[in-house]
């Protein structure tokens, strides 16, 4: 069930070189203008906000292709050790990023706190990619299209990070409509869990999630929730640098954001790839809000019948 009155930790990475443009390092300042602390606060949580982690460069190289990895690497590993001691310390984590190469780290933390409490974790991955590119297969280089591969194990990272490995069939990608060719040859050898947006006009949102929450009750497991806002239909939210028509609708996204918060599991939740620059009046800023709240326990109409 919803918990109710958790401690909430809001963690700022504001991280733009794993992608291919500039701004999205404005991310965690328009989360906060948009009133992030206040919205999560009114729901009767406590939230401390521990400001934006500052990391420096970090000497290191991958093999094949991969945009500054120096920084992505710093950020990574400062991410990690921020969420790591906000999870250990009992607070449900909420990254405001910046690039989705912010979940290098928070996924991270997310694996070595389960595994810490002998727990299995799940990743629920909402997004139009699949950000299971490595230095080897990507054709752009932009690491912000690789955190899946490394911590589903993929070689090729190198030093990068300590991070257990999540086993690919609990990695739960969804609203897809954008995957390379080579990921598509990954993602079915190592077994991902990918729903694409076929699926959901198939089977709906609805029956989507249940299936995969069932499995994350089923395996009475921890659940990491990475929502990249390009998983909504850019008409919705423009913020975004890398658009792909054909996204999940602001109905849709708000039902799979209640659905997690009913299952009360979410130790983590990524907020990634808002690009203030792009954005039209604050509007997907906005939409990132009232959609973690949903997750964290609003709901328009509580029905004392309804089942959690
Ligand atoms: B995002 C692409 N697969 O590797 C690549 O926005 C896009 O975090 C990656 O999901 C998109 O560059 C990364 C073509
Ligand atoms: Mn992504
Ligand atoms: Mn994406
Ligand atoms: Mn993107």
């Amino acid at each position: 069930p919803q918990r109710k009155g958790q401690s909430i930790a809001l963690i700022g990475a504001p991280i733009e070189e794993g992608a291919g443009r500039q701004g999205c390092s404005m991310g965690p300042k328009a989360l906060r203008v948009a009133g992030i602390q206040d919205a999560l606060t009114a729901l009767g949580h406590d939230v401390a906000d521990n400001g934006d982690v500052s990391p420096r460069a970090v000497e290191i190289a991958f093999d094949g292709t991969a945009n500054n990895p120096e920084i992505v690497t710093g950020f990574a590993r400062e991410i990690a050790k921020a969420g790591e001691t906000a999870l250990n310390d009992g607070y449900t984590a909420v990254y405001l990023g910046g690039d989705h190469a912010l979940s290098f780290g928070s996924v991270a933390a997310a694996l070595r706190r389960a595994d810490a409490l002998r727990r299995a974790l799940h990743v629920l991955w909402l997004d139009a990619h699949a950000d299971f590119n490595t230095p080897q297969t990507s054709a752009s280089g932009n690491m912000h299209g690789m955190p899946a591969a490394f911590f589903c194990g993929e070689p090729g990272f190198g030093e990068m990070l300590e991070c257990p490995k999540l086993p690919a069939a609990r990695y739960h990608l969804v609203g897809a409509r954008s995957i390379d060719p080579a990921e598509v040859v990954l993602l079915e050898e190592r077994g991902a869990d990918v729903n694409d947006m076929g699926e959901i006009d198939d089977k709906g949102i609805g029956a989507v999630m249940r299936r995969i929450l069932g499995e994350v009750e089923r395996d009475d497991a921890l659940l990491h929730v990475s929502f990249d806002i390009d998983f909504v239909d850019p008409d919705t939210a423009p913020g975004v640098g890398t658009t792909v028509p054909g996204g999940a609708t602001f109905r849709e996204a708000h039902l799979a954001m209640e659905m997690i918060g009913k299952t009360g599991r979410m130790i983590s939740l990524d907020l990634v790839e808002l690009n203030p620059f792009l954005d039209d009046r604050g509007k997907s800023a906005r939409l990132m809000v009232e959609l973690a709240a949903s997750a964290f326990g609003r709901r328009i109409f509580d029905r004392p019948t309804q089942a959690a």
